[in-house]
């Protein structure tokens, strides 16, 4: 009922509706939905109610992350079915972890703020609250665990697609992080847990920034926001479309092993292909150049002794030459 309530406020925008206008709509008392109101503002709606004139929604309740927001307006068939919203966590890739097994394919975890934020290998991600999307998504595709980091350029391809259709110039640098003029606005995060032959779970974990205007000194350099690069846009809209970006590839690649159409965003938008970087691992540091992503979605390089070679994601860290890329 909550959901139907925001939704009917969500579409009378800035106008007032009336108590007895919504109860006649929805079918309920009007004392239900006072009461209903009065839980949705301990939720963090800021609900205005004005005695003969009724309810609105004062501020722009897009900056919430919740269910009621979210879904509406969202056009998939699972992803974002089942979100679960919260203030604060330590990692949503940690705690969907621990709910992977009871909730089903498509579940959102989403937080304002994360405390122990991940990045790969053990590194931080930084989350500060509202500032950005961190969200979680629990996969389950029955497919063999080998098929697995596909899916993490798969998350890459929609999140450029998604902001490249909203005027934003991003673009992905292999494997797993979204770039905005030189910088890094995005960073994905996939972990696997599976059998031999047979995937139990992935947690695919996407870290957006959009309203921050100042980094943390050990990143500033490096990282950048939506908002910083002057695109104002709403973090529920940005969810919205990505989830239906990202539904549509993935049940491409899951359901017909289709993966042409990732490809080519990935291609398209490529941060590296055509350039000089550096491929970094562990200590080692060898200076390349980026001729193409293959089929398998693994970066084709030639190498100073003019050896070609294919390097799987996961393997390296990638650098430009005169900065992050
Ligand atoms: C990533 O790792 O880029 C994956 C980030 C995934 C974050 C999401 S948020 C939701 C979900 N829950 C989690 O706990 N994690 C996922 P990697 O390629 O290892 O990059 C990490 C590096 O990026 C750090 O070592 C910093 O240099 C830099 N960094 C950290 N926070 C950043 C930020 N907010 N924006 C840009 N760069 C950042």
């Amino acid at each position: 009922m909550r959901d139907k309530i925001i939704e009917t406020i969500l579409d009378s925008k800035d106008e007032f509706i009336s108590g007895e206008e919504l109860s006649k709509k929805l079918g309920i008392s009007r004392a239900a939905i006072w009461k209903h109101m009065k839980a949705l503002k301990e939720e963090g709606y800021n609900i205005e109610s004005v005695n003969r004139k009724g309810y609105r929604l004062i501020e722009d309740p897009e900056d919430l992350l919740t269910y009621q927001n979210i879904s509406h307006k969202l056009e998939t068939k699972i992803m974002g079915n089942n979100i679960v919203h919260f203030e604060t966590i330590d990692s949503t890739n940690d705690y969907a972890k621990k709910v992977a097994s009871q909730e089903p394919e498509g579940t959102v975890i989403i937080s304002e703020e994360q405390t122990k934020g991940k990045g790969r290998i053990g590194r931080q991600w930084h989350s500060k609250s509202k500032e950005g999307i961190w969200m979680s998504i629990i996969l389950k595709p029955n497919m063999i665990p080998q098929k697995a980091p596909f899916i993490t350029l798969i998350a890459g391809a929609s999140i450029a697609k998604v902001l490249n259709d909203l005027g934003v110039q991003a673009n992905i640098k292999w494997p797993n992080d979204i770039i905005i003029n030189n910088k890094k606005v995005a960073g994905i995060l996939t972990e696997l847990s599976a059998e031999i032959d047979r995937i139990n779970y992935i947690i695919l974990g996407i870290g957006i920034n959009v309203k921050t205007m100042e980094f943390s000194q050990e990143i500033s350099e490096i990282a950048t926001s939506l908002y910083k690069e002057g695109h104002k846009i709403s973090r529920v809209d940005i969810i919205r479309k990505i989830l239906k970006e990202f539904e549509n590839l993935y049940l491409q690649y899951i359901n017909k092993e289709l993966k042409e159409e990732a490809l080519d965003i990935c291609r398209q938008h490529s941060a590296i292909i055509g350039k000089d970087v550096y491929l970094i691992k562990g200590e080692e540091k060898e200076l390349v150049k980026c001729l193409d992503m293959n089929q398998a979605g693994n970066l084709v390089v030639r190498t100073k002794d003019n050896i070609i070679k294919e390097i799987m994601s996961g393997e390296v860290s990638i650098r430009g030459v005169k900065g992050y890329v």
